[in-house]
Parts: structure tokens; C-alpha cells; sequence
């Protein structure tokens, strides 16, 4: 069921005037945060750049224009929470930040380096803008859950989003979770599926199939948006309606591809992780994402500010 705001919405972000502005906003996000997630993982010498690569659309839709901060304050206790529960993605989030001026980009690029705070996986006491640790897959999903729950309980408006791979839907954890959220009808629940159909090692399917995806979580009382997860228009449409739903979570599965945007990575299960980027690797991504020769060093170093 749409509440009656929710026509309204989704016309608000198809309004030409919004696209023209927002729209290109979020590709600015989306490109820097796979640039600096990959001149990341080069830097640690190890880390996961298929599944960064594959959610960094998601994650510029969400903290370009979705997550909402009152008084532009992350710390506020009405903001709406954000939890990569495909923790392993964790420098797209680091990226993200900094895209959006939550972090410095030299900060993101110590990532996994001795006494940084951005490390492989999130850790919720080292950053002020984790909402909680992950890494452990499935666990952020339940965790995000609570999160909506205690934010209804408290009688405040602001949504949970959560990030879940689609390998992450084999821990059973998952499907507890989905049950429980459709049982009390967490509305300002809104799960994202990064659908890329690979897992560690090769396809999901050739390990555990995991469709039909979209009448399973139907079938668990979710509503269901499907997406192309690398078109922003329809990203930014999905999340419009999923805020509009009122008497259920709503799950978005966001088609992608694993490696999206580097032409030696994309639907290549190696890049998986914990891989190593040589120079003449990095260098060939950061072409791939559009660094001009001169900005090369700046990337990779993360001087960008
Ligand atoms: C409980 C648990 N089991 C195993 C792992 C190791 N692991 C890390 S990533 C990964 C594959 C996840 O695949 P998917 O969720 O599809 O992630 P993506 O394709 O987005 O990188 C696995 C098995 C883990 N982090 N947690
Ligand atoms: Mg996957």
C-alpha cells in the first residue's frame, strides 16, 4: 500500500528541473567514490574491488540526495541510518563519505594500513559514521532491523537503509530477519540488493541459486522494487517509492555488475578480493574511470580534495 505523499514524491524526482540538477550530481558521487575505493585497496595492497565497484551507484544515490541528516549533522539522533551489510565493500563507504565532505580522501586511502580507523570492514568504534560493525555477512541486516524498530518505538520519522550482497542471502540470519521486519511492518525499513550474481568465487547460481528472488521476498511480505542498479533515475524512483510504502519494508534488487566501470574487473569473479592492484593496474582502472593523465598521482594518492 502508498501512503498519499508517495505520487508526489516520485513525480518530485522526475520533474525535469530535479533530474537535470540531481542527476548529475550523483554520477560526480559515483565516480569518485570508485576512484578512491580502488586508489584504497591499491594503497592497502589487498581488499575487495568487484563488490565496491558493483554498489557505488547505490551507495551515490543514497548519500548524494537519500540519507537524510537534520541540520546537515550525521551525529543527529533523527538521521536516518545507513548499514553496509556487505561489510567487505567498506572502502565504496569510506569513498562515499568523502565524496560527500563526511571524510578527508587522504584518510580513506589508509584504509587497512596500522592505527587507521578504515579498516577492512567497518568498526563502529573507530568512525563516528558507522552505525554499526560488519564483515560478518548477514549480521548487519538483523542489526539494521533493530535499528528501524528502536527508531519506531522512539516515535521518530527518520528511515534505516541497509546494503546486503546477494551472496550475503545465503546466511539463514537473512530470512529470519526479512520475517521479523514484515511481522511488525517496518515501513521505514528500505533493503538494497546488490544483485551482481557473483559471490566469493564464481556465480551464485553454480553455488546456491538464489531466484526467484523478487516472489521470495513478496512471499515474506516485503514490497518489492527491481532495478537497474547502475541507472541513477532509477535508483533514485525505486527509493522514492519505498519511502512512500506504509505498512511494509521494502527491499530494492538493484541488477549489477560485479567490477562496474573497470573493464578488466567487471563480471570477473577474481576481482572478488582480498586481491592486489599492481601500478600498471591502477592505472589502467583510473583510465577506465575517466582520470586524465595529469590528475593520475593525485588519485591515487588521494589529494583530491
Ligand atoms: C558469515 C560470513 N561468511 C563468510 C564470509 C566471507 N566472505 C566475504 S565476502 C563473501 C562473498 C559475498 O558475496 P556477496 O554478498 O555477493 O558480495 P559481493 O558480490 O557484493 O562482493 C564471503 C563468503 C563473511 N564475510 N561472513
Ligand atoms: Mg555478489
Amino acid at each position: 500500500m502508498l501512503n498519499p505523499a508517495a505520487n508526489a514524491i516520485r513525480k518530485q524526482v522526475l520533474t525535469e528541473d530535479v533530474q537535470l540538477k540531481l542527476i548529475p550530481h550523483v554520477n560526480r558521487v559515483a565516480v569518485t567514490i570508485r576512484r578512491l575505493a580502488l586508489a584504497a585497496i591499491y594503497q592497502a595492497g589487498s581488499g575487495h574491488p568487484g563488490g565496491a565497484l558493483s554498489c557505488a551507484d547505490l551507495l551515490a544515490c543514497l548519500y548524494g540526495t537519500e540519507l537524510y541528516f537534520p541540520g546537515n549533522n550525521p551525529a543527529h539522533p533523527g538521521r536516518d541510518r545507513f548499514v553496509l551489510s556487505k561489510g567487505h565493500a567498506a572502502p565504496a563507504l569510506y569513498a562515499a563519505w568523502a565524496a560527500i565532505g563526511l571524510a578527508r580522501h587522504e584518510d580513506v586511502v589508509t584504509l587497512r594500513k596500522l592505527g587507521s580507523p578504515m579498516q577492512g570492514h567497518p568498526h563502529v568504534l573507530d568512525l563516528p559514521l558507522c552505525e554499526t560493525s560488519t564483515g560478518s555477512l548477514g549480521q548487519g541486516f538483523s542489526a539494521a532491523i533493530g535499528m528501524a524498530l528502536g527508531l519506531r518505538m522512539k516515535r521518530l520519522s527518520a528511515r534505516t537503509y541497509v546494503m546486503l550482497g546477494d551472496g550475503e542471502l545465503q546466511e539463514g540470519e537473512v530470512w529470519e530477519g526479512a520475517m521479523f521486519a514484515a511481522h511488525h511492518r517496518l515501513s521505514n525499513l528500505c533493503a538494497l540488493i546488490d544483485y551482481n550474481k557473483m559471490q566469493s568465487d564464481d556465480l551464485n547460481e553454480r553455488i546456491m541459486g538464489l531466484e526467484p528472488l523478487a516472489e521470495k521476498w513478496r512471499a515474506f511480505g516485503w514490497h518489492v522494487e527491481e532495478v537497474n542498479g547502475h541507472r541513477v533515475p532509477e535508483i533514485l524512483d525505486a527509493l522514492r517509492m519505498a519511502a512512500g510504502v506504509a505498512d511494509r519494508p521494502s527491499v530494492i534488487i538493484a541488477h549489477t555488475i560485479k567490477g562496474k566501470g573497470v573493464a578488466q574487473m567487471e563480471g570477473n569473479p577474481a576481482w572478488h578480493g582480498s586481491v592486489k592492484l599492481s601500478r600498471e593496474q591502477i592505472e589502467a582502472a583510473m583510465r577506465n574511470l575517466g582520470v586524465l593523465a595529469h590528475e593520475m598521482e593525485d588519485w591515487i594518492h588521494g589529494r583530491i580534495v
